[in-house]
């Protein structure tokens, strides 16, 4: 989520454990020298100094083979698509073998088409290579010499991912660019049956978080309440966020000065692409009984009754547009998926995910030609009132 996800890529006894171990300075991955030792993901997160919360991520070798090491690198592959930044290492001993050179340099543009790319070179001796050499063949102005048996390059390795994180950093705010200083905004935050016992969602803490950061007057509300909150204000409120489920008792409520939004379609423009998912309700439309529609939800979460995603979606399309539309789900980080055969894929707000992992996952879906769009665009667009809300 908003952990800066790191992943480390390389081939086979690359030094890619002993490099995960050397900047956690923990003992998180299994190193030897058979290749293939780490066969899935390992995950660590951790706090680093300069960097904030971090996950760095081990992988399995890339050039790993066989039924299993396919399977391997499918896994390594779905990784990349969750990284911020991947830290790409190869062993200096690469530079004598063409082939491996060259697939090196297809992985790496793979790489830097889904994330943030430090390029490393661990040196098991002495220096087979050029610096220029190196920069010309990856395409890169910079990559750091590491050597990880004498615990060199550690900290060149956290400058540079303090320094890609400082680059593409959003500035985007969730909510503020649509009000100002000392405005009143109402959050009207359902607690039903799905909402988390004891404690508030994500998106709801966050949205709450900018605004008071900001200076607004927040005021948090229930569906049910919502109509005295507003009998109880001196002021119209400038802007009411609403959770998706109940746009359209808010909208017949509300003040008719008072703009209206969603926190799933908030989080729609912030995590993902807003515009990509407006065109995407729009193929809602076009559905038809022979149509497949995937349903993504971000968190593994044991489904309630009315679950939003599972039930309450798809009932609404079936209701709306043909009865016979069929409906499959991922959960969670599942998305090794055909996704040419759906006709339009809806995913969840995506507040467990990084704002890099949705964008890959809206990449996947124009790839193979796959309409795609979130849970609050698919509401707003089904309840008519998508040209009446603002993002
Ligand atoms: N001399 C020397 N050996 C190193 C260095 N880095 C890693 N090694 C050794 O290289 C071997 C492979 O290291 P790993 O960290 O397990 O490599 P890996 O990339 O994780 O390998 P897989 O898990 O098999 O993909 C181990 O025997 C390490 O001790 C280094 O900088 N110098
Ligand atoms: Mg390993």
């Amino acid at each position: 989520m908003n952990r800066t996800h790191i992943g480390i890529f390389g081939p086979r006894n690359a030094g890619k454990s002993s490099l995960i171990n050397m900047l956690t300075s923990q003992e998180v991955s299994i190193v030897s020298s058979v290749a293939g030792t780490t066969t899935d993901p390992v995950s660590k997160p951790i706090e680093i100094n300069g960097l904030g919360a971090c996950v760095f991520i081990d992988t399995a070798g890339y050039d790993d083979y066989g039924m299993l090491g396919e399977m391997r690198v499918t896994k390594t592959k779905e990784v990349l698509k969750r990284c911020d930044i991947a830290i790409f290492l190869i062993p200096s001993t690469i530079f004598e073998e063409k082939d491996k050179l060259q697939e090196a340099t297809k992985w790496f543009t793979l790489i830097k088409e889904r994330c943030k790319a430090v390029l490393a070179v661990n040196h098991f001796a002495e220096r087979t290579h050029e610096i220029g050499d190196v920069k010309k063949l990856f395409g890169v102005n910079e990559y750091i010499d590491i050597n990880i048996a004498n615990n060199k390059g550690r900290e060149e390795v956290l400058k540079a991912i303090g320094f890609v994180q400082s680059q593409y950093q959003q500035d985007l705010s969730i909510v503020t660019h649509l009000v100002k200083p000392n405005d009143t905004v109402i959050l009207v935050m359902p607690q039903d049956i799905q909402a988390p016992k004891g404690r508030l969602i994500l998106p709801q803490v966050q949205t709450i978080r900018e605004l008071l950061d900001y200076g607004c007057t927040t005021i948090c509300t229930t569906t049910a309440k919502f109509e005295q909150t507003l009998n109880g204000l001196k002021d119209v409120p400038a802007l009411i966020v609403t959770d998706s489920q109940d746009f359209k008792t808010v909208y017949e409520l509300k003040p008719k000065e008072s703009r209206l939004t969603s926190f799933s379609v908030l989080f729609a423009r912030w995590k993902g692409d807003i515009d990509e998912f407006i065109r995407g309700a729009e193929a809602l439309a076009t559905l038809n009984a022979n149509s497949q529609v995937l349903i993504a939800e971000a968190c593994s979460h044991a489904p309630l009754a009315e679950d939003i995603g599972r039930e309450k979606i798809p009932a609404l399309i079936r209701k709306k547009i043909d009865a016979n539309i069929k409906f499959d789900i991922v959960s969670g980080n599942d998305w090794n998926v055909d996704l040419s055969q759906y006709d339009l894929i809806i995913h969840c707000g995506a507040c467990m995910f990084s704002r890099t992992q949705m964008l890959n996952r809206v990449k996947d879906a124009q790839q193979n030609k796959t309409k795609i769009t979130n849970y609050g665009v698919t509401i707003a667009y089904l309840n008519n009132i998508i040209d009446k809300i603002i993002w």
